[in-house]
């Protein structure tokens, strides 16, 4: 059985959905510090907890025979910069109670999620290698890169299947985004819907890599099922699809939505984005373990506004 921690935040809701549906729901415990949306909890098995309760984690590993679990709990860059210690001790307590676990119950895999976040103002902006320069500026990056080496040393010290990707910046029109650098390219869409104009706290040439929310899971899952022989690398896969600014964003709306307007006030979080990378490269995910991205950006823009259309008509 699946252990998701996390499950209802922007990649925890996504993923807790095609894990149900692949192994059913009563394979699958869902579970969150709380969880707002009342449907989720219906939908399946869902447990209050705390990530850093690592007592209760384990008493839940016992309860529902888990043999898997996907660590999805992280306070994100921006909100960890207001916050560092906490964020600190939030992500890293989190992980070292499911590596412990799965250590000590000898769990079957763990799933990790990283962060183009890890990488610095001296990584190679373009075609960010796998193996490069990593000087995390943000208390997230470093828990994040942290993170990926504590991975890789309980995968070669004790055997824990260990994986990790390297997330860009992820878009979904489902659960929100909380906290991170990246949600500009969320906001905007709600926004351009609601009103017509937003007001972007990043400048307009600001390059990210991001990637729509059904290749992320897509990545996911294509990464965890991989025969264990294919994962050649313990830390964090580089993982891309499309790069692109607030201003190639507003152009692919605006053929949407031609009246749709953008202002630009870029606040703190613009330092963040200008320390990231504006591209990766992720050969070596495409050759490990057969990665390949469906979405461009004006496949994603088309489908997050029929899909935002319908929730907005429908709320
Ligand atoms: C953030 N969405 O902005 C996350 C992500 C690459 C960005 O790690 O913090």
């Amino acid at each position: 059985n699946i252990l998701v921690i996390g499950a209802c935040g922007q990649l925890g809701t996504e993923l807790t959905v095609a894990l149900r549906n692949i192994y059913g729901e009563h394979h699958v415990v869902a579970t969150d510090i709380h969880c707002a949306d009342p449907a989720f909890k219906e939908q399946g098995i869902f447990e209050e907890l705390n990530a850093m309760d690592g007592k209760k984690m384990a008493e839940l590993v016992n309860k529902y025979q888990i043999t898997q679990i996907y660590h999805l709990a992280a306070m994100l860059s921006a909100k960890g910069e207001q916050n560092p210690l906490f964020a600190w001790k939030l992500n890293m307590e989190s992980l070292l109670n499911v590596l412990e676990i799965a250590r000590e119950k000898q769990l079957n895999k763990i799933y990790f999620p990283s962060s183009i976040g890890v990488f610095g103002f001296d990584t190679p902006k373009q075609n960010t290698p796998q193996q490069t320069i990593i000087n995390p500026t943000t208390v997230y990056g470093i828990s994040k890169q942290a993170g990926e080496h504590w991975c890789n040393y309980y995968f070669d010290k004790f055997g824990v299947d260990a994986r990790c990707l390297r997330y860009p910046g992820l878009i979904s029109y489902n659960a929100l985004p909380g906290g991170g650098t990246t949600d500009y390219a969320v906001d905007i869409f709600y926004k351009a819907l609601e009103n017509n104009a937003y007001e972007c706290f990043l400048s307009e040439d600001t390059y990210l890599p991001m990637m729509y929310m059904p290749d992320a899971v897509k990545g996911t899952l294509d990464l965890m099922h991989a025969p264990a022989n294919q994962i050649k690398t313990r830390t964090g896969y580089n993982l891309a699809a499309i790069s692109f600014s607030p201003k190639e964003i507003t152009q692919a709306i605006q053929k949407h939505i031609p009246a749709f307007t953008i202002s630009y006030k870029p606040d703190g979080r613009q330092q963040i984005a200008d320390s990231w990378p504006d591209s990766i490269d992720d050969t070596q995910s495409r050759q490990d373990w057969g990665w390949q991205h469906q979405y461009n950006l004006a496949t994603m823009v088309e489908d997050m506004l029929v899909n935002l259309k319908k929730k907005v008509v429908l709320a």
